[in-house]
């Protein structure tokens, strides 16, 4: 297996970990995190064996942003051109679902990078928030984008113009979050998601999960039109076949993913 700088990475049954590792900087996203990042997640995305994928933190942190201390010098050339924006557009285009473990600080960075994720489960203790204008910039992975499609524009402007932080029951207030549990028992439950997801057959939760994304790219039209051809292109699979023959004969179903 190979080897990360930055992260921890952990197969359990048919579930994909990412534990960001960078303990001193409170998991600061520097370009070698980001590199350990997408690199991982799309090894778990390229293995059929891996149904769920759940990216995470410490207690203290999520993430608490892109290292400000890797851009401060840079120019704006240098900022365009080293595609940090690219590279993490990889990580958001894994088509295994992607759960976000959030305990402690998701700031900036940290919080855009949950965003890139299909669920954020929070912790009680974590902290969301977008706190780049008190740096004298604004968000640059998805923030002002991602952040509005997730808990409307007023809420998002509230958070990218004040950089003020939302408390786990606020982000779940707002949409952001859809479960708040107890710090301790944070990892558990999201294994329990994650392992509920995986279970599932992985050629209809690609689907799902491109559908789903649909509905925040295109128009409701084109989404409803994507949504039926996937739902009809499903009916060619194994997967189909069994999961309604095992509803018909009353017993759990056993998906081959194909
Ligand atoms: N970058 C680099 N180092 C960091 C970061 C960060 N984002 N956050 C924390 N650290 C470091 C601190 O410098 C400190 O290191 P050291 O001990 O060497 O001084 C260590 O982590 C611990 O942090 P603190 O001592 O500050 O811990 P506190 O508990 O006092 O405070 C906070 C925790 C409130 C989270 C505080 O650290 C903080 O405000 N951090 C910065 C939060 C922030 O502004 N995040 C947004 C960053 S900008 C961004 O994300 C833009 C995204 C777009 C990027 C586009 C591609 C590049």
């Amino acid at each position: 297996m190979t080897d990360y700088e930055t992260i921890l990475i952990e197969t359990r049954g048919r579930v994909g970990w990412i534990t960001l590792n960078r303990p001193d900087a409170l998991n600061a996203l520097n370009s070698q995190v980001m590199r350990d990042v997408v690199a991982a997640a799309g090894a778990f995305d390229a293995d059929p064996a891996i149904g769920a994928i759940v990216v995470t933190g410490s207690e203290r942190a999520f993430a608490a942003g892109a290292d400000i201390k890797e851009m401060e010098g840079k120019s704006g050339r240098e900022m365009l051109m080293d595609d940090h924006f690219g590279a993490w557009g990889r990580f958001a285009a894994v088509r295994t679902p992607v759960i976000a473990a959030v305990s402690g600080y998701a700031l900036g960075g940290g919080c855009e990078l949950a965003m890139m994720c299909d669920i954020i489960l929070a912790a009680d203790s974590a902290r969301f928030g977008q706190p780049e204008i008190t740096l004298g910039v604004i968000p640059g992975m998805g923030g002002t984008q991602r952040l509005v499609r997730a808990v409307g524009p007023y809420v998002a402007a509230d958070l990218v113009l004040t950089g003020r932080l939302l408390s786990a029951d606020e982000a779940a207030r707002a949409g952001l979050v859809s479960r708040v549990i107890p710090a301790a028992d944070l990892l558990a439950e999201a294994e329990k998601v994650a392992e509920a997801i995986a279970a599932k057959s992985l050629v209809a939760l690609f689907a799902a999960k491109a559908a789903l994304d649909a509905a925040v790219e295109t128009t409701l039209a084109e989404g409803l039109r994507f949504e039926r051809q996937a739902f009809a292109g499903l009916f060619d699979t194994d997967d189909q076949k069994e999961g309604m023959a095992a509803f018909r004969e009353k017993r759990p179903p056993e998906f081959t993913h194909r």
